[in-house]
Formats: C-alpha cells, sequence, structure tokens
C-alpha cells in the first residue's frame, strides 16, 4: 500500500513539473479554438463529445477495475451467475443508444450549419491540382494559383544541405496567398483538376475535399484580421506534403484594394516603378 502511494505521489509531482515548464507554453494538444464562430462552435462541441468520452472512459474503467480489485478470486469470492443475461444485455445497449442520440442531435446540426452556403456575400472557386492551389474570385473576376514558396522549396529539394529550421513557417507558406475580407460570408466551391485533394484550414474549421468532376461547397465568415495556414489533407501523390494554404484575412477597404491590384498590375507597377513603364512601352509594339 506504501509502494502504491509513493508511486501516486511521484507520478502527481512529475505532472506538477510538466505543467510548470515555461517552455511548454506553446505545447498543445487541443484542436485550435479558431477565428469563425462555426470554429468556435466546432470547438465547443468537439469540448461536450470529449468530456462525454471522459465520464464513459471512468465510468468503465473504474467499474473494471474495482471488481478486479474487489472480486478477485484471492479474497474468495465465488463468480457471479449472471451469464448471458437478458436484463443486463439490454442496460448495455440501451446506455450506449441514448448516448449516440445525444451527441448526434448537436453533431448533426453542426453539420447543416456548416454546410449551409446560402446568402454569400462572395464566391470563391478553389482547384486542387498536382501540385498547387488555383483561386478563383469568381465575382470579381480575379483568379491566381498558389504554390509553396521558393524558400521551402529550395530548402525541402534532397541533398540542399540548408537547414529548414532557418525557414520560418517552412513548408507551410505560399507565393500568392489566398486573400479575403472578415466579417463577409464566403462561400467556397470546392473541387480538382486531377486527383482527389482536399482544402483544409484548422482556424476556419474548413476541411472539405477536392474531388475531380464533383463541385463540393462549404463557408467561411472569419471574425479576425490575421494569416491563417492550412495544408492538402489528402494523399494525392508524392508532393502532397507540399502544397500548404495560406489564407490572408483583411478588412473590406484593403480586401477591394488588393482585387483592383490584381485587376489592374501594370497600373500598379507604373505607379510603383516609372522607369519601368518605358522599358514596357518600349517593348511594346506601337
Ligand atoms: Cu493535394
Amino acid at each position: 500500500m506504501h509502494r502504491l502511494k509513493a508511486a501516486l505521489q511521484g507520478l502527481f509531482c512529475a505532472l506538477l513539473v510538466l505543467i510548470a515548464q515555461p517552455v511548454l507554453a506553446d505545447w498543445a494538444v487541443n484542436m485550435p479554438r479558431g477565428v469563425t464562430q462555426i470554429s468556435n462552435e466546432v470547438y465547443e462541441l468537439h469540448m461536450i463529445i470529449f468530456w462525454i468520452c471522459v465520464v464513459i472512459g471512468v465510468g468503465v474503467f473504474g467499474v473494471m477495475f474495482a471488481s478486479i480489485y474487489l472480486h478477485r478470486k484471492s479474497r474468495g469470492v465465488k463468480p457471479a451467475t449472471f451469464h448471458e443475461s437478458h436484463t443486463v444485455e439490454i442496460i448495455w445497449t440501451i446506455i450506449p443508444f441514448f448516448i449516440l442520440i445525444a451527441m448526434a442531435i448537436p453533431a448533426a446540426k453542426m453539420l447543416i450549419k456548416m454546410e449551409d452556403t446560402r446568402n454569400a456575400d462572395m464566391t470563391v472557386k478553389i482547384t486542387g491540382y498536382q501540385w498547387m492551389w488555383g483561386y478563383e474570385y469568381v465575382d470579381q473576376g480575379v483568379s491566381l494559383y498558389s504554390r509553396l514558396d521558393n524558400e521551402s522549396n529550395t530548402v525541402r529539394q534532397v541533398k540542399s544541405g540548408l537547414d529548414p529550421k532557418s525557414v520560418p513557417n517552412y513548408l507551410l507558406n505560399v507565393d500568392n496567398q489566398l486573400v479575403l475580407p472578415v466579417g463577409k460570408k464566403i462561400r467556397f466551391l470546392i473541387t480538382a483538376n486531377d486527383v482527389i485533394h482536399a482544402w483544409w484550414v484548422p482556424d476556419l474549421a474548413v476541411k472539405k475535399d477536392a474531388i475531380p468532376g464533383f463541385v463540393n461547397e462549404v463557408w467561411t465568415k472569419i471574425d479576425k484580421e490575421g494569416i491563417y495556414r492550412g495544408q492538402c489533407a489528402e494523399l494525392c501523390g508524392k508532393d502532397h506534403g507540399f502544397m500548404p494554404i495560406v489564407v490572408k484575412a483583411v478588412s473590406e477597404a484593403e480586401f477591394k484594394l488588393w482585387i483592383e491590384q490584381q485587376k489592374n498590375p501594370t497600373q500598379i507597377a507604373n505607379a510603383s516603378a516609372p522607369t519601368s513603364t518605358v522599358a514596357l512601352n518600349a517593348a511594346t509594339p506601337q
């Protein structure tokens, strides 16, 4: 008994030390809360389900270990005789049935909410390619491709001899970000051009398969400006690990400005570098 007490005390102290370690401040095993209303609701739902599982786990294992300890042979306990008991079988069928129903109702409500793309303010078509993403702002007439950034791509090459730790956001950076306005309901139309990919950004709680020949719908409404990273979440080929997603959420005014810049790239180039205009004009046949 003393040994058990000492072991438990040791375990408790070890846990305290682990929790107190400042280096673990960033260390998290739980899913992120995210930056959309949906992502927060998904988090709450996840926690409810988690605690239901904890209660079930503690209950089942508690009864099991108590039975093993209290009804062990060395105590002279005689085996019970409820083998093939209908009452027990009915109880252990009905209880999980109601637990599953209790979990399925909020989960189904959540799924319906996530799929409801009606009354969107704008639409972005997302196409998965081996190995990059194509983004088309359907209402604005702007489209772009988004690939792994050059820095990560150089370092990732076999025998590059370069240190991945020297690259900030290694393998999670792209050349062209998906710029989106905050506070707007954005409908995503997701498809693929070759094989199955999946568009996944945890902070937005959006994860949807991109399947050739199909168009999947999902939506988001981002609450907070910032940069949110994700990855392709479907094994799609040898470079599956090298097609990250970067969403840049900006204010509506900034978004409009960015769209204008995308529509008239030469105008911006002219404004920022007048010398290049001369070169451009000279090169263009009159
Ligand atoms: Cu992919």
